[in-house]
């Protein structure tokens, strides 16, 4: 393999652990649990697995001899950094348990396990991918495990490798899925575990017990390390606006965290406009308001944050996208209809078909973009939210507007726009010194838990601001984070997704700022990660996590 000098440097990095990780580890348990809501429901779909107590970890005396485990991982979803260590925990941890532990992975996601494709994760490939970015050491894919023949096939596979735990690293819905796995083979006296780790750039994988998923760190400091440049070259070439659509698919954490590092002109945050009730019109007014004062200024130039799920969270546009939904499913007489129609004629048709309200939202957009919206549909037929160019839309419409002021000589200055999307720059980015480090503790934690033979809870390590060594490490039950959903026109069990929360400090400080942010030129600029060097510059968790948990 051909490996640049940093990255042999940076193999050589050992990733701290909280202390009572390093030596003998000694299990507390807490109180039993009870789901975030709808106890009753929970409880009787997980009668196996509700109300497990937290596990916390402690300093044992000693190490006892312990039989050795084989445990099979997975890496579910898109790419997060740190993947890599929360393997080589996993794997260093059930070394150190028996050093006949084995360690298999799946390959290319949970597919790996239905499809028996698997290979066996070895010292030599391990110590090829440690503090690496990526999930290109097995791969990762979509598969949903959802379906009981994909459990039994999940559950041959583990019989034919011996293995005692599957672990899943995933995002919401594949945790939510490793516990209906941990339930299914308690159910079955199957005798496999399932653990869970918190995985997602999105960071909305949180909860009290669960701080932060990882990957949301390195993720958002490459986003800010390039919005700080784009920021300098707006402010060295004082002639464009940059609209930049960052990724989240649902929740702005992403937008929030790179806005409190970066500091730029406009953010724009999904949950606060559907909590305002706000139109697309009435974001436009906003982000041309801001355009047109800092132009009085003499300041023609300016950078705009987009989350990448704003559009289904305005709530006109989350009516119409539904109602297209309906319209242009697959296979039904509509779609058919609208397939045979000339391209020139489509929008019209669509528009017809409509309600009123809908049929004159769709007419006030940009034709590319109605057009995108009527024509990029995912496999169950839904619009793909992600393929929209929000940045786009925004800047042509911030444009109009622009142009009918100028009519009216209500605004006298420039506009000029250059359009990003940053998301898969920092998805395999190698991993900043947190999420190596929380990442190969979360893995070690694992180890444990499957050791003591724990199934139906997720890897938690807490009290992230403090140096790793005083971090508590231990284990969530994953139904203590369930509620009931309406997903697909059933109500199902799924962890809760954390939104930004309006209420909370990350958000309030940004509130207390953004009005000078957005007409003084205050960028801030952080620069690339640093691997090696000062802790300040080196250590720094969130801003997110650090407003959260001041
Ligand atoms: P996960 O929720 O699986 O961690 O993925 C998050 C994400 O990066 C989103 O931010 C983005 O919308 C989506 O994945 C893109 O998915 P894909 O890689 O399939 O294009």
């Amino acid at each position: 393999m051909n490996i640049s000098a940093l990255q042999k440097e940076r193999a050589k990095y050992q990733p701290k652990l909280p202390k009572s990780l390093r030596g003998a580890v000694k299990l507390t348990e807490g109180a039993k649990t009870e789901s975030v809501a709808d106890q009753k429901e929970i409880a009787e779909l997980f009668p196996n697995t509700y109300g497990m107590p937290l596990i916390t970890f402690k300093e044992g005396d000693k190490d006892s001899s312990k039989k050795p485990v084989n445990v099979g991982v997975i890496l579910s979803g898109g790419q997060a950094p740190g993947g890599h260590n929360v393997i080589s925990g996993i794997f260093d941890g059930i070394k150190k348990i028996n050093p006949k532990s084995k360690l298999y992975g799946f390959l290319g996601g949970p597919g790996g396990l239905v499809d028996h494709k698997y290979m066996e994760l070895t010292a030599e490939i391990i110590d090829e991918y440690r503090n690496t970015g990526g999930f290109d050491i097995i791969g990762s894919g979509r598969t949903k495990l959802e379906e009981e023949w994909q459990f039994d096939k999940g559950l041959e596979m583990a019989r034919d490798l011996n293995l005692n735990a599957l672990v899943i690293i995933g995002g919401d819905d594949s945790n939510t899925n490793a516990c209906v796995l941990a339930e299914y083979y308690l159910q079955k006296k199957a005798g496999l575990q399932v653990i869970g780790c918190p995985k997602t750039i999105d960071g909305d994988l949180k909860n009290e017990m669960i701080e932060a998923s990882f990957g949301f760190d390195t993720a958002t400091k490459v986003y800010s390390e390039l919005i700080g440049n784009i920021q300098r070259d707006a402010n060295s070439a004082k002639k464009y606006w940059h609209f930049i659509k960052l990724m989240g698919r649902s929740a702005s954490h992403i937008s929030l965290e790179c806005a409190l590092k970066t500091q730029p002109n406009i953010t724009l945050i999904s949950e606060e406009v559907a909590e305002k009730q706000q139109t697309l019109g009435d974001i436009v007014d906003y982000m041309t308001c801001i355009v047109a004062q800092r132009a009085e200024d003499g300041k023609n130039f300016g950078v705009a944050l987009i989350p990448e799920g704003l559009i289904e969270f305005i709530p006109e546009m989350k009516i119409l996208i539904s109602e297209l939904n309906d319209l242009l499913a697959e296979g039904t007489e509509t779609e058919k209809e609208f397939k045979m129609l000339k391209k020139i004629h489509r929008i019209n048709w669509v528009a017809s078909q409509l309600t009123k309200e809908s049929a004159k939202v769709l007419k006030s957009l940009p034709q590319g973009i109605a057009t995108q919206l009527t024509l990029d549909r995912d496999p169950h037929g839904n619009v793909q939210v992600s393929l929209i160019d929000t940045e786009k839309l925004l800047g042509e419409m911030v444009t109009e507007k622009l142009a009918a002021m100028k009519k009216a000589e209500k605004f006298a200055g420039k506009f000029s726009t250059q359009y990003h999307f940053f998301g898969y720059e920092g998805r395999c980015a190698a991993p900043s010194n947190f999420d190596a480090d929380y990442c190969y503790s979360l893995g070690y934690t694992t180890s444990v838990l499957v050791s003591e033979g724990k199934t139906g809870y997720m890897a938690s390590v807490r009290n992230l601001t403090a140096p790793a060594e005083k971090w508590i490490a231990g284990g969530v039950p994953i139904t203590m984070m369930m509620n009931m959903e309406r997903r697909q026109g059933h109500m199902k069990p799924v962890i809760q997704k954390a939104l930004v929360e309006l209420d909370g400090a990350p958000f309030k400080y940004f509130v207390s700022k953004r009005g000078e942010w957005a007409l003084e030129t205050s960028y801030v600029y952080p620069g690339p990660i640093q691997y090696f060097g000062p802790t300040e510059v080196c250590d720094q968790p969130t801003e997110t996590l650090k407003f959260e948990r001041a």
